[in-house]
C-alpha cells in the first residue's frame, strides 16, 4: 500500500480537497466532517485515558475536572450529540445507544443529512484495553428541508450513504473513512493535535489468508456456515490450499480494520439464536461495507449486498461477512451450496 510521501496532509484540507473536485460542492458537508473530527478528538483523550480514571478519580464518582464520571461508551454518545447538533448540517441523528432519533433542538438550524453511529463498539474490550472504535454513517434527507428528521431519512439502503468511516483507538488512533471516492487513512498526532494522511486510496487484497469469526458459535450455525469454517481451517493439497489463520478481537472496528489492510474476512453469521446475526445494519455494517466496497472489497448478509438491504427499523441486525472479494465469494459458495 503507498504510504504518503512528502505533503503533510490534515484530514480537513483533505476533505476541503475532495469536496471541491465534486459537483454542487458548499462546504456544508467538509463543515460536517470537520466537527465529528472534534468530536474523536475528544473521545480519543478520554480512551487514551481510561486506566488513569480509577488511579486519578479516588472517590469513585468524580474525575479530575470534577466532573461525573460516565461510562465511556455512554460518554462518547454524549460527546457526539453535542459537537454534532449545533452545526447546521444535520436535521437528525441516530445513536446504537437510544432507542429512538435523536432530534435537533428548536434553536438550532437544521440542516439537509442525517448522522448514524456507533459511539463506541467493542463494548467488551472497553474495560480491558483492546482496540475499539467509533462507526459513522451520514445520508442525505429525504424529507422536506428545514423540517425535522423522520424515520424515513434513516431508513435508506446503504448504498445511498454519502459518507462513512470510523476511528479505532487502539496502538495508535486512526481515522478511516470514504465520501464515495476511496478510502483514505488518517493517524492522529497527538503532539499535534491532527488526523493526518498516512494512508492513501487503501485497497484491500484481493484475497487473504486469515478468518475472522467468533467460533464459539460454531454449534449455533447453519451447517452450510460450519462447512466454510471447516474448509476454511484445513490443508487441502488438491486444491493447493493451506489452512487459514484465525484473528478474533471481538471489536468489529478493529477486526474489520485489519482485514482491510490484509485481506481476508471476517464474519458475523446468523445463528439458531439469532436468526438476524448481531451487529446492526445502520450503524455497524452498512458503514464498514461501503468503507470495505470503496476499498475493492465486498459485503454481504449471505443472500445479497448488504448495502442492497431495504432497512424496516431503526436498530435492525444484519448477518455480514465483509472483506477481500475473492475469500467473500468463497463464503458464499458454501452458503449457496446444498
Ligand atoms: P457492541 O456494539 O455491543 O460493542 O457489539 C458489537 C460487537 C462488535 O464490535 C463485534 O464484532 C461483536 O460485537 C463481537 O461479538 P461477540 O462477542 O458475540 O463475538
Ligand atoms: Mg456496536
Amino acid at each position: 500500500m503507498p504510504l504518503v510521501s512528502n505533503k503533510v496532509v490534515t484530514i480537513e484540507r483533505h476533505i476541503i480537497e475532495q469536496e471541491e473536485g465534486s459537483d454542487g460542492a458548499t462546504g456544508d458537508f467538509s463543515a460536517l466532517l470537520r466537527d465529528l473530527t472534534l468530536a474523536f478528538k475528544i473521545i480519543n483523550r478520554e480512551v487514551t485515558q481510561a486506566g488513569l480514571v480509577d488511579a486519578l478519580g479516588a472517590t469513585g464518582a468524580q474525575n479530575v475536572q470534577g466532573e461525573i464520571v460516565q461510562k465511556l461508551d455512554a460518554f462518547a454518545n454524549t460527546v457526539i450529540y453535542r459537537a454534532m447538533d449545533h452545526g447546521g448540517h444535520l436535521c437528525g441523528m441516530a445513536s446504537e445507544e437510544d432507542a429512538d432519533i435523536l432530534p435537533i433542538p428548536d434553536h438550532y438550524k437544521r440542516g439537509k443529512y442525517v448522522l448514524l453511529f456507533d459511539p463506541l463498539d467493542g463494548s467488551s474490550n472497553i474495560d480491558v484495553n483492546v482496540s475499539i472504535g467509533t462507526i459513522f454513517s451520514i445520508l442525505r434527507r429525504v424529507t422536506p428541508e428545514n423540517t425535522p428528521g423522520t424515520l424515513e431519512d434513516f431508513l435508506q439502503p446503504g448504498y445511498k450513504q454519502i459518507a462513512a468511516g470510523y476511528t479505532i483507538y487502539g496502538p495508535s488512533t486512526m481515522l478511516v473513512y470514504t465520501a464515495g471516492r476511496g478510502v483514505y487513512g488518517f493517524t492522529y498526532d497527538p503532539s499535534v493535535g491532527e488526523f493526518l494522511l498516512s494512508h492513501d486510496r487503501i485497497r484491500i487484497p484481493a484475497h487473504g489468508t486469515i478468518y475472522s469469526v467468533n467460533e464459539g458459535n460454531y454449534h449455533k450455525w447453519d451447517r452450510r456456515m460450519q462447512a466454510y469454517i471447516d474448509w476454511a481451517k484445513s490443508d487441502i493439497p488438491e486444491e493447493n490450499k493451506k489452512a487459514y489463520s484465525l484473528r478474533y478481537i471481538g471489536s468489529m472496528v478493529a477486526d474489520v480494520h485489519r482485514t482491510l489492510l490484509y485481506g481476508g474476512v471476517f464474519l458475523y453469521p446468523a445463528d439458531i439464536k439469532s436468526h438476524r446475526g448481531k451487529l446492526r445494519l445502520l450503524y455497524e455494517a452498512n458503514p464498514m461495507s461501503f468503507v470495505v466496497e470503496q476499498a475493492g472489497g465486498r459485503a454481504g448478509d449471505g443472500k445479497g449486498r448488504v448495502l442492497e438491504i431495504i432497512p424496516e427499523l431503526l436498530h435492525q441486525r444484519t448477518p455480514l461477512i465483509v472483506g477481500s472479494p475473492k475469500n467473500v465469494e468463497e463464503v458464499e459458495r458454501f452458503l449457496n451450496a446444498d
